[in-house]
């Protein structure tokens, strides 16, 4: 993990065109994928910060294409936000600080790409959800960021993961590895192991649904988890959508999947006590009510119907790929502790198997 003496935060600092003189630098957050720091600068005597963020290029592999996508979607979220005449928005949506070169991202002399927000203040990405309103709120906020890209101008946005939602490719890959066993991991999860090949029939329902034209593409967020929209402290309205670095082609799917995975159990991604783990159908309920109140204008009836389907399968599809990352020997994934991939990989299947025995609730629900 990267810690805030790896990099010269103050001599980075100084490369974006943000107003004030640099203070200090802390790693901030709970993401499994970037280098996050909150920057504390000063302000003409008063204290502000600035979020920078190293983007992981052994996980994007085109971290240009990636920022090209970011700064395309922030434009396009602040010009609707100044066309509704918001007073607030730089606080739902966020902003990118450009270098004082007028560029959007910065490459430093290693060939990290950086990037500088402003610190949306106020506001908090939870790792685990405690009230169903928490629920409606991320669910209504990430409907209303597919509603927005809906009318984004110009060109099909970058894959920045090829096939990141293709859960029949994740599955093809956990078999290789399986097979491959490189760190002879395999004897230590034979459980779940078998609990992953019971269910490859169900691998390709929405993909192949999708080649059928059944299910239309549209322009996701693909990484909606609840810690990656920012609820405001004191109301906790969703706010603001972040961490656009997979807003791409998808299914409306595999967003509202996500959000099933992180926003209906009492438990955090990493809980060792899997008899905390358990799907809570009032959270699912305020999920649903949240999310229709702002996809239901254009969802079709086929996505309404494959919703709750859909949180079993992206439980699956994230658990099979910490399963695969343990196997694997931690390779993608950061982690905090040795088994960590291990204590997450065990929840998501848990969770599935909870999702699975609700099922007919949770579809009754949506009807
Ligand atoms: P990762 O891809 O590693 O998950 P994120 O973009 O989600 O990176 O950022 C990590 C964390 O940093 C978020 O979960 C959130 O808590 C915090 N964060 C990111 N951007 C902002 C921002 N503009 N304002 C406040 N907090 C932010
Ligand atoms: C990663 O970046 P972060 O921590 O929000 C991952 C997601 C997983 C999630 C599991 C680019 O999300 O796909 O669902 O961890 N992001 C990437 O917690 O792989
Ligand atoms: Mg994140």
């Amino acid at each position: 993990m990267a810690t805030a003496a790896t990099y010269d935060l103050a001599q980075l600092t100084s490369q974006f065109a943000l107003l004030g003189d640099f203070v200090s630098g802390q790693p901030y957050g709970s993401g499994h994928i970037n280098d996050t720091f909150a920057i504390e600068v000063n302000q003409g005597g008063r204290p502000l910060r600035y979020v920078l963020q190293r983007i992981n290029h052994n996980i994007f592999k085109n971290p240009d294409g990636l920022m090209q996508n970011v700064a395309r979607v922030c434009r396009h979220a602040q010009a609707k936000l100044q066309s509704e005449q918001r007073s607030d928005a730089s606080r739902r949506a966020l902003t990118l600080v450009p270098t004082r070169q007028g560029k959007d991202w910065l490459v430093d002399s290693q060939g990290n790409r950086w990037r500088c927000y402003v610190f949306v203040e106020g506001a908090t990405g939870h790792d685990v959800v405690r009230h169903a309103d928490q629920a409606f709120q991320a669910a209504r906020a990430f409907g209303a960021f597919q509603a927005l890209m809906a009318d984004l101008p110009g060109e099909r946005l970058v894959e920045t993961i090829p096939n990141f939602h293709h859960t029949p490719s994740r599955y093809a890959q956990f078999q290789k590895i399986l097979a491959q066993d490189p760190k002879d991991r395999a004897a230590s999860v034979q459980p779940e192991i078998a609990f992953a090949l019971a269910r490859a029939h169900e691998v390709s329902v929405i993909t192949e649904a999708m080649a059928r034209g059944e299910i239309p593409e549209r322009v996701t967020h693909n990484d909606t988890k609840l810690n990656n929209v920012l609820l405001d402290n004191t109301t906790q309205e969703g706010l603001c959508v972040i961490d656009l670095d997979t807003v791409m082609p998808g299914s409306a799917l595999y967003d509202f999947g996500d959000l099933v995975r992180t926003s209906t159990s009492p438990a955090a991604e990493d809980e060792k006590d899997l008899s905390k783990v358990t799907m809570q159908l009032p959270m699912f309920e305020a999920l649903i009510q949240g999310y229709l109140s702002t996809a239901g204008n254009f969802l079709t009836p086929r996505e309404r119907s494959l919703l709750p389907f859909a949180g079993k399968l992206i439980t699956f599809e994230i658990g099979l790929r910490f399963l695969t990352d343990w196997l694997e020997g931690d390779v993608y994934f950061k982690i905090k502790r040795p088994e960590h991939n291990l204590d997450r990989l065990r929840t998501q299947f848990k969770l599935v198997a909870s999702i699975e025995s609700q099922l007919p609730a949770m579809e009754a629900l949506v009807r």
